[in-house]
């Protein structure tokens, strides 16, 4: 506590930070679009080994190097191991951060105009089957997506701009679980809607051919990273707010248990749904999935649906909010040490700057730019793979490799508390071996598969 920087109150407030940034849209929006297209079951396996094989133990990883670096992503790679390469990895993690944000902003925009849409009554008089339509003609337009992006973005700068603690702890600690009895109630539900059997066998019963497409090998990895934060600094910022006290390991698996029921929950919830309602086959329909889909399903619940609509999106809504001060926490952290900023002028800078470069994406899903495409992906599409798919993972892979082999392993292992320990021995070679491995070979398999 000696250096003046800003500290988490508690162990519970670090954890729901790390939960907050952990669970967002890349638990209902991004893994049902994601699983649907990768096949559903086969997917949901390989991303479970993923989670399990490389995300705990890299997540541990960014933890023990937050906490013993005390600074940014950069900063802390540096005062670990000065004078060497290894803070690349740092810089990756700010790129990634700044890239992901900025179409982070954009669905998350989606989210709140569902809000709105809900609050106002204007989502709610939509005949069944027509969703489509009514997603379709608002990121159709230019303005509409361009405008909700920037009133979220302003949010999250806002929050920024105040400082980490405030608000994130208060607001997870009681939104979070809310999120989770809605969540719940909705999967409940789905199961009695008429597509439920065939939605739980895509989800879980796996189809073997589907392991032969090297894709889902890529997508798998790169859910299991955007899902957790990983690989690009969140996590190794936020615990770089820590107190030495804090159990690491406890705290790494509370993230990665509760991300993950987060999203099995959600695909219960939506595939269901999907087979009930979708006039579009699973694996075509794309980032639009859950604003399609979920829609059909509260038109079905008549007047509650509306009740449900609000609480949803709102609940949504702030767990992305959770997300998004995380990444954005990442790059105003770097540059208020790299450039001596304040925090204030930091987060204005940089959130202008992120909320800019996010316009392109808000208008490429059917707006003005949707013709703009590279490798036959538009702008959003292309941002999403190119930093899910290959930034994180790489920034995964340094992450692994410098706990593992480049960081003197018993001042690792002191700082996560596993000296001697089995746990500490599996889990450095982990980083050693089995991340660095998986993570390369699937990377190879995607460029070269
Ligand atoms: N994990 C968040 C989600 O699932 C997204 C995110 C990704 C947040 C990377 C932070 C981060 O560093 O929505």
């Amino acid at each position: 506590m000696s250096n003046g920087r800003e500290r988490f109150a508690t162990k519970l407030g670090f954890i729901l930070a790390a939960v907050g940034s952990a669970v967002g849209l890349g638990n209902v929006w991004r893994f049902s679009y994601v699983a649907g297209e990768n096949g559903g079951a086969a997917f949901l396996l390989v991303y479970l080994l993923c989670i399990f094989l490389i995300g705990l133990p890299v997540l541990l990883a960014e933890f023990s190097i937050g906490r013993r670096g005390q600074q940014d992503v950069v900063g802390s790679f540096n005062t670990i191991a000065p004078q060497k390469p290894w803070a690349i990895g740092g810089i990756l993690g700010v790129a990634s951060a700044f890239i992901i944000l900025s179409f982070y902003g954009v669905i998350a925009g989606w989210v709140v105009y569902f809000l709105y849409s809900y609050v106002t009554g204007a989502a709610a008089g939509v005949e069944t089957g027509e969703y489509a339509d009514f997603f379709g003609a608002f990121i159709g337009g230019a303005a509409g997506p361009v405008f909700w992006q920037v009133l979220f973005m302003a949010l999250t700068i806002a929050i920024v701009f105040f400082g980490v603690k405030k608000g994130i702890e208060l607001s997870n600690k009681i939104f979070m679980p809310l999120l989770a009895v809605i969540l719940l109630f909705l999967a409940g539900y789905a199961l009695t809607l008429d597509g439920a059997a065939e939605g739980l066998a895509f989800l879980f019963r796996p189809e073997f051919s589907a392991f032969g497409n090297p894709g889902i090998y890529a997508a798998a990895i790169g859910q299991a990273f955007f899902t957790l934060s990983l690989g690009m600094g969140a996590m190794i910022t936020y615990a770089s707010y820590l107190p030495k006290e804090t159990k690491l390991p406890s705290a790494a698996g509370t993230v990665v248990t509760l991300d993950t029921l987060f999203a099995i929950v959600v695909g219960i919830m939506i595939f269901p749904a999907v087979f009930t309602f979708a006039q579009f086959d699973v694996g075509d329909a794309g980032p639009g999935l859950v604003f399609i889909t979920l829609p059909e399903v509260f038109n079905q619940m008549g007047a509650m649906g509306t009740m449900f609509g609000i609480l949803f999106f709102f609940l949504v809504a702030v767990a992305a909010l959770s997300s998004a001060i995380s990444l954005l926490e990442v790059s105003v952290a770097y540059a208020m040490r790299k450039f001596n900023w304040t925090r204030r002028f930091a987060a204005i800078a940089v959130g202008t700057v992120v909320t800019l470069f996010g316009v392109p994406s808000a208008l490429s899903q059917g707006g003005p730019l949707s013709d703009f495409t590279v490798a036959g992906l538009p702008f959003l599409d292309l941002m999403d793979t190119i930093t899910d798919n290959y930034f994180l993972p790489l920034g995964g892979f340094v992450i692994a490799l410098f706990v593992g082999w480049g960081w003197n392993k018993v001042d690792a292992l002191k700082e996560t508390g596993l000296t001697d320990t089995t746990v500490g021995t599996v889990w450095i070679w982990f980083l050693r071996i089995v991340a660095p491995i998986g993570i390369l070979g699937i990377l190879l398999l995607n460029i070269f598969g």
